[in-house]
């Protein structure tokens, strides 16, 4: 009887450490979700491009939450040239530019809610040679970025649900196999003792 005690009382300690561990990490796993990170914009940042495109794309890492989305494309004067919404499809954002934009030296505010739910913001900047052409070539552009936009939501949210059951999941299994070997040291040492 008096060897059990100590032996309990250690295995409660252990226990109670595994448990701390395995909240920690599946706490821990939500935190350590980072922001995305805008990886890269077309045109490219600083580039100069024969003339002003029917929009300019943002590539992040993730999709990006479709709320707050905010995209300023301001021309040499700071006349915001964004034509419409911005639309999200997959890991791209795309922000349609007005018909006709002038030539020069664009500044690309944006702002995009991150997929871990926290707003991001940037700036970016291109040059233009030549004004964008007129509103023959939008057309085609917006209507094809219009149909590739629609299934595109349906499917984003099961990846991204796919890759946190993914993380719970590694978790848990690690949390059982570090508590298992925490708990046959344990043992092993209360044998020795
Ligand atoms: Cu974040």
């Amino acid at each position: 009887m008096t060897r059990t005690a100590p032996r309990a009382h250690t295995l409660l300690r252990i226990a109670a450490a595994v448990l701390a561990l395995a909240a920690a990490v599946l706490l821990g796993a939500p935190a350590a979700q980072a922001h995305d990170v805008l990886e890269s914009t077309d045109p490219a940042n600083g580039a100069t491009v024969a003339a002003v495109p029917a929009s300019v794309v943002l590539t992040f890492d993730h999709t990006p939450i479709g709320v707050g989305t905010e995209i300023l494309v301001k021309d040499p004067t700071g006349t915001n040239q964004a034509d419409g919404p911005a639309k999200i499809v997959d890991n791209n954002v795309t922000q349609a530019l007005k018909p006709g934009a002038p030539a020069g030296t664009y500044t690309v505010v944006w702002r995009v809610v991150s997929s871990d739910s926290h707003p991001i913001e940037g700036t970016f900047t291109f040059t233009a040679r030549a004004p964008g052409s007129g509103s023959t070539a939008p057309g085609p552009a917006t209507g094809a970025a219009a149909t590739a936009a629609a299934p595109a939501p349906a499917a984003a949210p099961t990846g991204g649900g796919w890759v946190l059951w993914l993380v719970i999941a590694a978790a848990a299994v690690l949390a059982v196999v570090v508590g298992a070997f925490f708990v046959r040291r344990a043992l092993a040492r209360a044998s020795e003792e």
